[in-house]
């Protein structure tokens, strides 16, 4: 999980295939503090998106690296490769792009990093696309075909979203991940946290949201009793968010998705994602210290009212994976102990914890650069498990170590046991799915290098779909949210 496939210069070369493109997604070092089971649990939407644009005389192949299939395919040899390329395998989509260069296929290179860091990409790739790959891929191939490639693609994220294709979600290994169904409803978010790449330089991502039917439709033809919503923010437009939980209600299936807290703020809403078959949520408390959430010009309600609103999630049967940024510049060494304990005592089910990382383009990384704290510009180690600048009231090890010492006490048998849901009615389950994703890398491993996570997986997402449908209808009966909470599969990622 930690080192990719070799990419051996030497491998005799195989013929050009034309009109054959190979998108790949590449392989990053997994943090062993962190479960390892998140990475399978559902699969970007960057390369199968777009892959829905591709014309019908073209082949087109899927390739995860991450997946610890070996080295990817190279006989024959595709036409265009396409990667997609974060900050943290930048280096890794670079050697890609070389070896498949050498042998002859057209390389593009996409996503985050090439939107941030154009110049570091381009002397890497054939052709840049910045920006949304759903409007470039097409006017890409036609120009291969026409051989007339140009060095560089860009396009807004401003089209109407309703005309995108659903993603090609049947070029995805089924067996590899936990639920194929990664749904995408909307683009953006109301916020823009001076950390997130939301707010990267130039980039406009106005909130633009498919008709809540589409999303339905995907969901239904993908045939998973559970999707995960890789929105930014699903809650941003809480009209909307209502008239999707409606679609999705009568579909009888459960999903999660990332939310701002500040949803929280209509009770009722709450209630209609819960009917609609959310058994999770992914928050980004980010700290709870008010004043870091003002320093990332994030707009929440006080850390103070945090306790109450995770209550209103709990009290509909919405799981908590509450998402934590830990070296702001208000924190002291007391964060960890203060961050842990909060954790415990609100019985969120999952935390996830981040050390502050200045994405390049950023607010942060320009405030950070201007005060001269960025260490270095080793982008690989800026996967949020490292400390990549100078933190104010500790050094950077101790932040790592906190880090750390977080996901141990949080992993622990302890913390998972005090973390238990209040109904006895919930707990099995709970321990159940509890330590087969905090406790069991290796298992992970195991299942990943065999196909077998989505065969080991299915029967607990499907009983646990079951115990929500009855949940929903003592729910909707009796109107209030007095129940026993179903026991959820890992909410969000
Ligand atoms: C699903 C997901 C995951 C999954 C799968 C990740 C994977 N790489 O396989 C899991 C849970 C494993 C995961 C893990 C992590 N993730 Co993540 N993840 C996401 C999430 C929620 C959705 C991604 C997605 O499907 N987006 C929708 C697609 C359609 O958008 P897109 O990727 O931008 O692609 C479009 C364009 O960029 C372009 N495009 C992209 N690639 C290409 C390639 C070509 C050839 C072309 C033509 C176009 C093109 O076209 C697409 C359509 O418009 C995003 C947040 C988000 N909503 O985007 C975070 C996000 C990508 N993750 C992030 C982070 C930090 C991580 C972790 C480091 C967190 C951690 N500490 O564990 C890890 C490590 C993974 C890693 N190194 O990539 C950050 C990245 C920030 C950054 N600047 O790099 C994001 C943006 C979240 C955030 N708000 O901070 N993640
Ligand atoms: S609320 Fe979350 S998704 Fe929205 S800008 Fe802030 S960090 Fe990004």
């Amino acid at each position: 999980m930690t080192h990719p496939p070799h990419l051996d210069p030497a491998l005799p070369s195989a013929p050009v295939q034309l009109r054959y493109a190979l998108l790949i997604n590449p392989f990053y070092p997994k943090d062993p503090n962190a479960s390892f089971g998140k990475h399978v649990l559902t699969p970007t939407l960057a390369l199968t998106s777009f892959a829905a644009t591709t014309p019908a005389h073209w082949d087109i192949r899927y390739w995860d690296e991450n997946l610890l299939d070996g080295r990817p395919p190279f006989a024959p040899i595709p036409e265009v490769v396409g990667i997609t390329v974060h900050l943290t395998f930048a280096k890794r989509a670079f050697d890609l792009a070389h070896w498949y260069r050498s042998r002859g296929s057209k390389v593009v290179l996409g996503g985050l990093h090439v939107l941030s860091c154009p110049e570091e990409c381009a002397p890497h790739a054939d052709a840049l696309a910045v920006g949304d790959g759903v409007q470039l891929w097409p006017r890409i191939l036609a120009d291969v075909e026409a051989g007339s490639l140009r060095p560089k693609y860009a396009a807004t994220y401003e089209s109407d979203y309703r005309s995108d294709p659903a993603p090609r979600r049947s070029v995805l290994p089924r067996q590899s991940f936990l639920t194929t169904t990664s749904l995408i409803a909307t683009r953006g978010c109301h916020n823009r946290c001076g950390f997130c790449y939301l707010a990267t330089d130039g980039l406009r991502m106005p909130y633009r949201m498919r008709d809540p039917a589409q999303v339905v439709a995907e969901f239904a033809a993908d045939r998973q009793p559970y999707a995960v919503f890789v929105d930014n923010n699903l809650g941003s437009n809480r009209p909307y968010l209502r008239a999707l939980c409606q679609a999705l209600q009568p579909l009888h299936k459960i999903w999660s998705a990332a939310v701002s807290i500040d949803v929280t703020d209509d009770p009722d809403l709450i209630r209609h994602m819960a009917l609609a078959g959310c058994t999770g949520v992914f928050v980004g408390f980010e700290s709870l210290t008010d004043e870091n959430l003002a320093d990332a010009r994030k707009k929440t309600p006080k850390a103070a009212d945090y306790a109450r609103r995770v209550r209103i999630l709990h009290d509909h049967g919405i799981q908590v994976n509450g998402s934590f940024v830990l070296g702001f510049d208000h924190d002291r060494k007391d964060a960890f102990v203060r961050t842990a304990d909060w954790i415990e005592h609100n019985r969120l089910e999952c935390a996830t914890f981040h050390i502050l990382t200045p994405y390049p383009a950023t607010p942060l990384f320009h405030q950070m650069e201007a005060e001269n704290r960025l260490l270095h510009r080793d982008w690989s180690l800026y996967d949020t498990a490292h400390a990549v600048f100078r933190p104010k009231h500790m050094s950077p090890e101790e932040l790592e170590e906190g880090y750390a010492w977080l996901y141990q006490r949080l992993f622990s048998h302890p913390s998972i046991w005090r973390r238990r849901p209040e109904d006895w009615r919930a707990v099995p389950p709970y321990l159940a799915m509890s330590y087969l994703y905090k406790r069991s890398n290796r298992f992970w491993r195991f299942l990943i290098q065999h196909h077998l996570v989505h065969a080991v997986w299915q029967p607990l997402v499907e009983l646990t779909r079951l115990r929500h449908v009855r949940f929903r209808k003592q729910l909707a009966a009796k109107g209030t949210a007095a129940y026993p909470a179903p026991n959820v599969v890992a909410a969000g990622v």
